[in-house]
């Protein structure tokens, strides 16, 4: 019989802390929606006293999850440790993960505390999250460059303080796997009664080594996870859910332990992140780029027709590609489309939004033959930045590009409701748009950058462009899909710059 390994996702939290990542509440919720089809055991849904907006997402998602465990993240501080208690009170399972940091040269530098004021916050933050719930994680941030003789001090402290799960993060992805196992076998040895909780990885990619060293913690006795949809995460992200799922049941050989994921969920959440958040998965990204199982090169491919095992070691279809074949189209009704939003986890409020979103369906479906999943997803997306306090509004655009001569384009921008209009040249249409719109709106940011990937196949299908601007040290990325790339490209800029009017300031701990 095999042990049990806890799926964390902190897509919402970690993941969201990605330059430009922000969600908005309705996105996060679709996501977590998802999130719980996949089967991930604990949902991390924020960071509740980052701002009021986060600590209302977190609600929101609380009361819509019915099996996963909704968490929220907490300095260890009374004002965090309610925040975070406050926002996942409606949720069936509730777990509050609340952390200090434990490193010399955090404690110094960042803390300015000393060892045993640390320890002695610690209890404290444990003692007041369990005034919320039993399902209590304390994790030592930057763990991994700390003094095991003082992890052993501070994890001893919170177990009897009635800490649960206890994570070891790297958070600076510094680690090694060699290494990092050998601290797993160490501190689970030497903590008294650290059979009494569960241990768990945390770790960052800055080397590359993020599921390999998450995978060294589960092989010494490491029993819950901590990961993202598609690796994302700060700087170079986080360990990547795919990856760690899949390799513990690859190598059932080797592990002595199993995810309940449903690994055809896998492909599907994967779409939707990316396309929510505005990255785009690399093709030789393992499990869930395009090409993870494509097999280009004459020999592999005659290898594999002739018997899939020289060298398939899992199947596609086993984490979700090809799932999606549902398709709809131009004759779809409102009743086939409705349902199909349904089993997307899809949820409009009230008929009036069925409506709009039906409308678009019917526009897009002029334009384009067979519509998939991910133009669904995206068609929702596209619907739900126009309801986001839009100051700006594309009314119209005009662009012409001809050979020999210089492109131009004319755009017709609402601004707080009333209509400005400019002309301008560019080196592109898609350059001419954007100076057009700044010509009207002056926003004076600087864009960091732009991507279009096709949502599906083929030259009919729809461009989704990707914009990331700054000003003033924040960042944001806007999002707009469309068949015709330069309107998509005009869309995702006023995206953006609707974000920058509109965003509220946060706080953004690293754990
Ligand atoms: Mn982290």
């Amino acid at each position: 019989m095999k042990s049990k390994l806890i799926v964390f996702d902190t897509t919402l939290r970690d993941g969201e802390q990605s330059p430009g990542a922000s969600m908005t509440k309705e996105e996060k919720v679709r996501i977590a929606r998802q999130l719980e089809k996949l089967g991930v055991d604990v949902i991390e849904a924020g960071f509740a006293a980052a701002s009021p907006g986060d600590a209302d997402a977190i609600h929101s998602i609380a009361k819509v999850i019915e099996r996963s465990t909704v968490c929220s993240l907490a300095r260890a501080s009374e004002k965090d440790v309610r925040a975070a208690g406050e926002a996942i009170k409606p949720a069936k399972h509730k777990r509050i993960h609340t952390f200090i940091a434990t490193s010399p040269i955090h404690m110094q530098h960042k803390l300015r505390m000393t060892e045993d004021q640390v320890v002695e916050r610690a209890v404290q933050a444990v003692k007041w999250a369990r005034e919320y719930t039993d399902d209590v994680e304390f994790s030592a941030e930057d763990a991994i460059r700390s003094d095991m003789d003082f992890l052993v001090r501070i994890f001893d402290a919170v177990i009897q303080a009635g800490a649960t799960t206890l994570n070891v993060p790297d958070t600076v992805g510094y680690s090694i796997p060699v290494l990092l196992g050998e601290h797993f076998k160490q501190l689970i040895a030497r903590v008294p009664n650290s059979d009494k909780v569960i241990w768990s990885t945390h770790c960052h990619n800055d080397l590359g080594m993020a599921s390999a060293n998450s995978l060294a913690a589960v092989m010494n006795g490491a029993r819950q996870v901590e990961c993202t949809i598609n690796g994302l995460g700060e700087r170079a992200g986080n360990a990547a859910l795919e990856e760690i799922v899949m390799a513990v049941k690859t190598r059932r050989d080797v592990f002595d332990c199993d995810t309940r994921i449903d690994t055809t969920q896998i492909v599907p959440t994967s779409k939707l992140v990316s396309s929510i958040t505005g990255y785009p998965i690399q093709p030789n990204k393992a499990i869930v780029g395009a090409n993870a199982f494509a097999h280009e090169s004459g020999i592999h491919q005659d290898g594999v027709l002739k018997h899939r095992e020289t060298y398939e070691i899992m199947r596609a279809e086993d984490v979700g590609w090809g799932a999606n074949k549902m398709v709809m189209g131009k004759h779809s009704g409102r009743a086939a489309f409705r349902a199909r939003l349904q089993e997307l986890g899809i949820v409009l409020e009230g008929e009036e939004a069925v409506n709009a979103a039906f409308a678009r369906f019917k526009d897009l479906a002029d334009k384009k033959h067979d519509i998939f999943d991910e133009d669904l997803q995206a068609l929702v997306s596209d619907e739900e930045a126009t309801q986001v306090s839009e100051h700006y509004r594309l009314v119209s655009m005009r662009a012409h590009s001809e050979t020999g001569i210089l492109p131009k384009a004319q755009v017709t921008v609402s601004v707080g409701g009333e209509e400005k209009s400019a002309e301008m040249h560019g080196g592109g249409p898609v350059d001419a748009t954007f100076k057009a719109i700044e010509q009207i709106v002056q926003s004076g940011t600087e864009l960091l950058l732009y991507s279009v990937n096709n949502i599906t196949s083929g030259t009919d299908a729809q461009g989704e462009v990707t914009v990331r601007l700054s000003k003033g040290g924040r960042i944001v990325n806007g999002q707009g899909a469309d068949t015709d790339i330069v309107v998509a490209s005009a869309k995702s800029y006023l995206n953006a710059l609707n974000k920058l009017h509109s965003t509220e300031e946060r706080a953004h701990p690293q754990v």
